[in-house]
């Protein structure tokens, strides 16, 4: 399918669905996977179908917006912060979930004492090198599971699924991670993504199903 299909029909399915009525349901729940959601042990390749190739030259990851301290970090640069790992399930919207991935990269709080955002900062807008971008409030992010992982069960993170790095925000709907992430950008007023001026979810949600703007 091309890009321009794909975008269209998975646009055409959350008009679809928000007109049918699927909204939010209930309560968050102790149960492990999420309502709406089946469980796979692959790992699909959910994007726009563009695979940018970056080398370490070309690489970078600017934090910008309203910190104190603007930085553009180059890929040596960005390996030399403190590394973390953590393990977490992935839900896509799209309905499949994936239990235990072992993420490693670099802590989102990291980059946030680094670039430390202003008091007013409440967003951050996150744009990948394929033309990709999310929102999400500056509190979601904060969350200790979030992290720019550059690899994935213990090996660098393939080309397919969004190296050099991408986002990963284990509570969220993985829309709201970016795959090939190369800026995070802080705000005071929010500014809908990609998928967010589509018909999806501002906050993503998956434990109340919160899929459709
Ligand atoms: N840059 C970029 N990031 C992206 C996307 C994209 O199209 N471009 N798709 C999102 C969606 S909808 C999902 S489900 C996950 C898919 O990640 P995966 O391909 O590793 O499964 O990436 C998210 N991040
Ligand atoms: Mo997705």
């Amino acid at each position: 399918m091309s890009k321009e299909r794909y975008i269209a029909a998975k646009q055409q399915w959350a008009e679809k669905q928000k007109a049918k009525g699927v909204v939010a349901r209930s309560q968050p729940h102790p149960e492990r996977l999420p309502p709406g959601q089946k469980l796979t042990t692959g790992f699909p390749v959910l994007d726009l179908g563009v695979h940018p190739e970056i080398s370490d030259a070309d690489w970078s990851l600017t934090l910008d917006g309203l910190v104190e301290n603007s930085v553009k970090l180059d890929w040596q640069a960005f390996n030399a912060l403190p590394p973390v790992e953590d393990v977490s399930d992935f839900h896509c919207v799209t309905t499949w979930s994936r239990y235990d991935c072992r993420w490693g990269g670099v802590a989102f709080t990291t980059l946030y004492e680094l670039a430390r955002p202003r008091p007013e900062a409440r967003f951050v807008y996150f744009t990948g090198f394929d033309g990709y971008s999310t929102n999400v409030s500056l509190a979601s992010c904060l969350d200790d599971d979030v992290l720019v992982a550059t690899s994935f069960d213990g090996a660098p993170l393939t080309l397919e699924h969004g190296g050099r790095a991408r986002v990963i925000i284990p509570k969220l709907y993985a829309w709201k991670g970016a795959k090939f992430v190369k800026g995070l950008t802080f705000l005071a007023d929010d500014k809908p993504g990609f998928w967010e001026v589509r018909g999806y979810s501002n906050t993503a949600d998956p434990w109340t199903e919160d899929r459709f703007g």
